[in-house]
């Protein structure tokens, strides 16, 4: 039976799946230091990884894996020239997340424009002594400009949700989506530029890359209207955490919202002493059925790339499918 490394706790009923096919080494604890997992990689065929770091050094240790399923649609942690210099298969899960973190951003920027958690704070300190008409203004969110800087299918899933809240959307994306999306979306293209200075509301859903690093940071952040808002549901690092903990302190742009951090889950210590941010601990895609459905296809991947199961031999999410079929190097 080849082995196989399952690197963080998933639902036990998906690992039963995989003891069908593998001889599973589980780790059902916190998440392994670098050397633990280069360590416990060193005889597998494959993994299960979620946002578990995956280098040149740990696949050089590692003669025999042939593949790393990621659990999560981003994999960033996955150094993919060094998985195509080892012909080592990394698979993402596409899809299956869509719309529950679209639901997701929206929850977020509504909490974030209305208020919702600091207003909580107050009452739940004892401070409602009574009813106020200025208490808690915020933007609104009906009607307004939403900005998406990243149009794909998660950006593509929260555009369409804004119709029922009848608001202009303009979005950024590394390159314009079909005339007929922005047709179906009504959504206009903008310079990242102009979208920031345009939105009363913007949203945050571009995969990381070294280029996309800091893509907000105090200069874009400048560009802002006073009054919007800001929400993060992408990854850690596109946000610069301690200009933007300056800019909301200084009340630079009104809120924001933020289910990542840069080097979470630590979070920039100014970030806890500003009122006017809603934080959540990276929760975006953490529904019940989606991250189940996203456990599965993490394993349908492991399964199919280790040449098992009813797919054999073709992963349904290979992120690098021309190492697929080439020997280990
Ligand atoms: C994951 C995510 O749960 O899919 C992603 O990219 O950010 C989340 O849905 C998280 O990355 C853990 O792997």
């Amino acid at each position: 039976m080849q082995k196989i490394l399952v690197a963080r706790p998933i639902f036990p009923d998906v690992i039963d799946r995989l003891k069908h096919y593998f001889d599973v080494e589980w780790n059902n604890g916190d998440a392994l230091p670098a050397d633990e997992l280069t360590r416990r990689l060193a005889d597998k065929d494959g993994a299960l990884t979620a946002g578990d770091p995956v280098g040149a050094a740990t696949l050089a240790a590692a003669p025999r894996l042939r593949v790393v399923a990621n659990m999560a649609v981003g994999y960033n942690n996955f150094d993919m020239a060094a998985f195509n210099a080892a012909n080592v298969l990394g698979t993402n899960t596409p899809d299956v997340l869509n719309e529950t973190t679209a639901d997701f951003g929206w929850a977020l920027m509504m909490a974030t424009a209305r208020r919702i958690t600091e207003s909580e704070h107050f009452l739940r300190a004892g401070k409602w002594e009574k009813w106020a008409h200025d208490a808690f203004l915020g933007p609104d969110v009906y009607g307004s400009t939403l900005g998406i800087v990243g149009m794909g299918r998660i950006g593509q899933a929260i555009a369409r949700r804004a119709k029922g809240f009848n608001m202009r959307i303009v979005y950024h994306n590394r390159s314009r989506v079909a005339p007929e999306i922005e047709a179906e979306l009504n959504a206009e293209y903008r310079t990242k530029e102009a979208l920031l200075r345009e939105a009363d509301h913007v949203v945050l859903v571009l995969p990381y890359t070294p280029e996309n690093h800091h893509t907000i940071g105090a200069a874009e952040l400048a560009l802002m209207k006073p009054t919007a808002t800001l929400t993060n549901i992408a990854r850690g690092g596109i946000v610069d955490d301690a200009a933007l903990a300056e800019a909301l302190r200084a009340r630079r742009i009104a809120a924001a919202g933020l289910d990542v951090f840069e080097g979470e889950p630590n979070v920039h210590p100014a970030l806890l002493t500003v009122p006017n941010v809603v934080l959540t601990p990276h929760i975006a895609s953490a529904s019940e059925a989606t991250r189940r459905a996203m456990a599965n296809l993490a394993a349908d991947n492991l399964i199919a790339a280790l040449g098992e199961g009813p797919r054999a031999g073709r992963p349904p999410n290979p992120i690098n499918p021309d190492v697929l079929g080439k020997a280990r190097s």
